[in-house]
């Protein structure tokens, strides 16, 4: 019995569709459906229309449910599972100082990335609060501009595609919905533009279209 991930199009859970389609896993090791964050039910796959809760408590994705019941929340970890379950590789071996830097990535990816574009998804943010949430994303951006991608790099650790890559690029696609302009931050742009243009992440995207259901 596979795994089963529960992801929704375009948000994090997006990441490890992408992930697991990358590492060459999808319908062998791992099932992935989706689920509706908003209604909190099932939206894919053979038990679409029950109760996610059930499946996850926290109702929110990505949730990997092992074969063995166990539940996996949160992306650092989910990720590192399907790095620890890749035919193709998406990110360093377990127990190499190139893993704990992996780790490191996802932390912030989720704390400080993730959590800065968070609040700004609501739309009734007071004038106040978005112009503070919107000067708190600055900073990670020009952080990520000024340190993390500075050298023009195409993936975010190691020299190849991994996970990380899949995280950091579906949060900043988030800038789009939202309307933040990149340009500003052109190293940043230039590494999305670039990961968003890799066939892989394309025929990811094109699968996820045709695996989710009608609204
Ligand atoms: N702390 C979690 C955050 C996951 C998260 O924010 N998921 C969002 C989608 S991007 C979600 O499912 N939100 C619906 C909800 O929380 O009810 C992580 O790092 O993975």
């Amino acid at each position: 019995m596979p795994a089963t991930l529960y992801y929704t199009a375009t948000s994090c859970g997006a990441a490890n569709y992408i992930s697991a389609h990358r590492a060459g896993i999808l319908g062998t090791k791992l099932n992935a459906y989706q689920a509706n964050i908003y209604t909190k039910t099932v939206a894919s796959g053979p038990n679409a229309g029950s109760d996610f809760l059930k499946v996850n408590p926290k109702g929110n994705v990505p949730a990997i449910l092992l074969e063995d019941g166990t539940l996996l929340n949160e992306n650092a970890a989910t990720l590192q599972w399907i790095v620890d379950n890749a035919v193709t590789k998406v990110g360093p071996a377990n127990g190499t100082n190139a893993r704990y830097v992996l780790q490191s990535k996802l932390s912030y990816c989720s704390s400080e990335v993730h959590g800065s574009y968070g609040p700004l998804f609501k739309p009734d943010l007071a004038d106040d609060v978005r112009k503070w949430a919107l000067e708190k994303l600055a900073t990670k951006l020009k952080f990520l501009n000024d340190v993390e991608l500075a050298d023009g790099r195409k993936f975010w650790v190691g020299g190849e595609f991994s996970v990380a890559d899949a995280y950091l690029y579906i949060v900043l696609s988030w800038s789009g919905y939202l309307k933040i302009d990149l340009t500003p931050y052109p190293k940043v742009k230039a590494y999305f533009d670039g990961i968003a243009g890799l066939d892989y992440i394309k025929a990811a995207h094109a699968q996820i279209a045709k695996e989710t259901p009608a609204a």
